[in-house]
């Protein structure tokens, strides 16, 4: 019997879409909802993914995966996977960019009203995530390597001789690093993007992506529909009536500031308090 996931998430984070894909490829349903319900809200501030399982939050996106059913991996490999992380901080680099494409995820289910409501509260996350990559950039002040293909190298000899990351089939692996070129392709950093689909340096690690395509056959959260065949239907984004109040939300926001300050100080307080 499919089994029936409520899940909270932006398919921008990597670790949702690691649960996501490993969802689909289990062909379990799902609702994803970008915003947290009050009881998450309350119980685990606004860190992403979170699903229930069994009655119990949890917000590790390889516990979920384990629970969902996929072998745990070596902690080598999973360095070797977490390595191909770098770029991501370029997200925040057009302001515009980045709120426009958190205008663009959908919110699916629920009557119109309600998701109006929610995409009117939406920006808030927006302006926390925002702010939180730039405090990371911040404290971290990270630097670009001289190429971004490096980082998936061993990625790519991993793949050489076997088709998936975990072996003859998709595993927790392959789940992870799918969810982080996912992630990275949903604000595309140019440089970043030209590495990991062009450079001819990584083509055991862009079959092994056209593999996965081919696997993931009507997987909504899809942003790398363009650059592997087999070709995917494009990611369906909100509609434009759905965008505007998001836009319209961030008005509000903004013209509340210090309602706003307050908001995001509690938010970060609750998500702190439950890590
Ligand atoms: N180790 C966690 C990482 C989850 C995580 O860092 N999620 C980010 C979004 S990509 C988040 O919610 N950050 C907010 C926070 O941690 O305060 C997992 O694998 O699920």
């Amino acid at each position: 019997m499919r089994d029936h996931h409520q899940i909270y998430g932006v398919d921008h984070s990597p670790w949702v879409q690691a649960v996501l894909v490993g969802l689909h490829l289990k062909a379990q349903d799902y609702d994803l909802t970008p915003l947290p319900s009050l009881r998450k809200l309350l119980h685990s501030g606004v860190r992403m993914p979170a699903l229930k399982v069994d009655g119990v939050w949890q917000t590790e996106s390889a516990d979920i995966l384990e629970k969902l059913g996929y072998a745990s991996a070596d902690p080598r490999d999973q360095a070797m996977v977490a390595a191909t992380w770098q770029g991501v901080l370029h997200r925040p680099d057009s302001l515009l960019n980045f709120f426009n494409s958190f205008a663009k995820v959908r919110m699916i289910g629920a009557s119109g009203l309600t998701r109006s409501i929610r995409q009117l509260l939406r920006p808030l996350l927006t302006i926390f995530f925002y702010v939180l990559i730039k405090l990371a950039l911040w404290r971290l002040k990270p630097t670009d390597p001289e190429n971004f293909t490096e980082q998936f190298k061993p990625i790519n000899e991993r793949l050489k001789s076997q088709a998936f990351l975990c072996g003859e089939a998709p595993g927790i692996l392959d789940c992870q690093q799918f969810g982080i070129i996912q992630c990275h392709l949903s604000i595309p950093h140019p440089p970043l993007v030209a590495a990991m689909t062009a450079d001819p340096a990584l083509k055991h690690l862009h079959a092994w992506m056209e593999r996965m395509h081919g696997l993931l056959q009507g997987y909504p959260h899809l942003y790398s529909e363009d650059y592997f065949t087999p070709h995917q239907p494009p990611y369906a984004i909100a509609s434009p009536g759905q965008r505007a109040i998001f836009w319209f939300g961030v008005a509000l926001y903004l013209l509340a500031l210090p309602l706003t300050l307050l908001a995001l100080v509690l938010l970060t307080l609750k998500t702190l308090a439950n890590r």
